[in-house]
């Protein structure tokens, strides 16, 4: 399997998962601008999206949407419980909190990344976003993971966009110091340090 990505994006969600799975990706870098890769490839005719994460299975086909992806990768490794089974209740429930992460933190800070943003929106985006990480803040005080007592998909998306929050947006994390703790826990797992190490991300 190949995976389509650029360093410290979304991508890095799939990235994280590939490797706690233990499953053997490449990774083809994608120029954002250009939209060639690393291999001389146009990305968007592989994935005219456009954007990343995409995953080429072995078979050639194309599988876009990052919360799909990290679900596609962990079913390929049952054994390592990174999402539970298809059709149970759980599963659902993971699926409830990768669309949480997808719709309203990722795509909820996403604005932040303009500078043109005007100072108005800015601030009620930040309310919104304070809001919603009050919702992770409270389960994380009460679980030591999204899912309750172990590591699942959804987690490496989080850590993700606590990434974006801390290290690229400033986000003021005073208020949620059950998260911050989570940080600084998921940050040191063997694969999120070598997902980071690898992408550039930390010396
Ligand atoms: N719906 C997509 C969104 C992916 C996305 O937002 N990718 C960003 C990086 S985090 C990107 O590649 N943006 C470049 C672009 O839109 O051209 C998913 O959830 O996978």
């Amino acid at each position: 399997m190949k995976l389509f990505y650029v360093p410290g994006t979304c991508s890095l969600s799939p990235h994280i998962v590939a490797r706690e799975a233990g499953l053997p990706v490449d990774l083809e870098l994608v120029d954002r601008q250009s939209k060639q890769t690393s291999a001389g490839r146009d990305y968007k005719a592989l994935n005219p999206k456009g954007y990343v994460p995409a995953l080429q299975l072995d078979d050639g086909q194309i599988l876009t949407e990052g919360t799909v992806i990290v679900q596609y990768l962990a079913d390929q490794k049952p054994a390592t419980k990174l999402a539970p089974p298809a059709g149970t209740m759980e599963r659902y429930r993971l699926m409830e909190w990768l669309n949480f992460i997808a719709t309203e933190l990722h795509k909820g800070v996403s604005p932040l990344f303009n500078p043109k943003l005007p100072d108005e929106l800015r601030k009620t985006t930040l309310e919104r976003l304070n809001d919603r990480l009050g919702q992770v803040e409270r389960r994380l005080a009460e679980k030591p993971y999204l899912m309750g007592d172990a590591f699942s998909v959804a987690d490496a998306y989080l850590f993700v966009v606590l990434f974006w929050c801390k290290k690229r947006l400033g986000v003021p994390m005073g208020p949620f110091p059950a998260i911050e703790r989570q940080y600084g826990k998921l940050a040191e797992r063997p694969a999120v340090a070598a997902a980071l190490k690898e992408e550039g991300l930390v010396a």
